[in-house]
């Protein structure tokens, strides 16, 4: 190898930057000034982070958009190009939607969050504290609680108040078909509120009650305690041809992208990849909103100011 002298080095350099080449020899091109397309669907960190992330991409420059989206059709608006991210794949909810729309071709795994995911029915700590229904988490302790789970409109059953069947379809009432039998219903909230307002009242009664939720979520802060089901296992669900007697995965939380995306944005593709928040991180998006009562867009500026010295790097990668 030939040694290169100081002079001639900076006379590469100074070359290359009018060639606009960075120092590392990358060509950088321009992002696209067409939008970035986040989808917006129905739980709070969701929605915070959406505006997060659309923060992070206009403090680079870039223009953002924000849809509303169906939870599940999503995979399928981001394999078409009309959606352009997803930032929030939960394993158990939309894993199989979004394999499914990148086995067509067109969507792209953007990375796994450091967050752990779980998504499933639980009690509030109180609940096991006071040792409303013993042996629980144990869902096999359900089978003789069903009386201290009822509610006015559960017939004498006992009640799971799942969240929208947008999320889940079938999965819950199949799930309890299978393993609590006809002692138990399963009915739909119209959105996560009233999953929470219902652990509010719950508690200011001092009653039992069973909801979904997931964890990272505000939750976490005050105890929240999942049924453990039998475990899950690929295929175990009735509506991929199991018996359904069997619980949610302890999952990933993943980040997909419209295929085009690192080609006409590839700075923002760049720091897109980078992207990985915590347990704590998604948490405290929605803590914002669901504790604190902000509007999602001012919870998304506040985290953004308070958290400089986590996305900030994010923008860097490459440089
Ligand atoms: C997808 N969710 C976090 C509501 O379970």
């Amino acid at each position: 190898m030939k040694l290169i002298k100081t002079r001639s080095i900076r006379q590469l350099v100074a070359g290359a930057l009018v060639a606009g080449l960075s120092f590392t020899g990358v060509a950088q091109a321009a992002d696209s000034t067409k939008p970035i397309v986040i989808p917006i669907h129905n739980w709070s960190s969701q929605v915070v982070m959406a505006y997060v992330i659309g923060g992070i991409f206009e403090s680079m420059g870039n223009n953002v958009e924000y849809v509303p989206a169906d939870t599940q059709a999503v995979y399928e608006s981001i394999r078409n190009g009309d959606v352009t991210i997803s930032h929030e794949v939960w394993q158990s909810t939309f894993g199989k939607s979004f394999y499914n729309a990148m086995a067509k071709g067109g969507v792209i795994d953007a990375g796994t969050h450091t967050a752990l995911t779980l998504e499933e029915v639980g009690v509030p700590q109180w609940v096991i504290d006071k040792n409303l229904c013993p042996g629980l988490p144990d869902y096999k302790a359900l089978l003789n609680c069903a009386d201290v789970f009822s509610t006015p409109d559960s017939g004498g059953k006992g009640r799971i108040l799942e969240g929208p069947q947008s999320w889940h379809g079938q999965e819950y009432p199949d799930r309890v078909e299978a393993l609590l039998g006809d002692n138990w219903v399963v009915k739909f909230a119209g959105g996560a509120d009233a999953l929470w307002a219902e652990l509010a009242s719950a508690k200011k009664e001092g009653r039992g009650t069973i909801i979904f939720n997931w964890t990272p979520n505000f939750t976490d802060a005050d105890g929240f305690v999942f049924i453990e089901w039998p475990p899950y296992y690929p295929g175990c669900r009735k509506q991929d041809g199991g018996d359904s007697k069997c619980g949610s995965p302890k999952g990933w939380l993943k980040k997909a992208a419209y295929y085009k995306f690192p080609k006409t944005h590839p700075a923002a593709y760049m720091a897109f990849s980078q992207m990985s928040f915590n347990a704590g991180q998604i948490g405290s998006m929605a803590a914002l909103v669901d504790i604190d009562g902000m509007d999602h867009k001012d919870a998304a500026k506040k985290w953004l100011a308070d958290n400089e010295d986590v996305w900030k790097p994010f923008t860097q990668a490459g440089m």
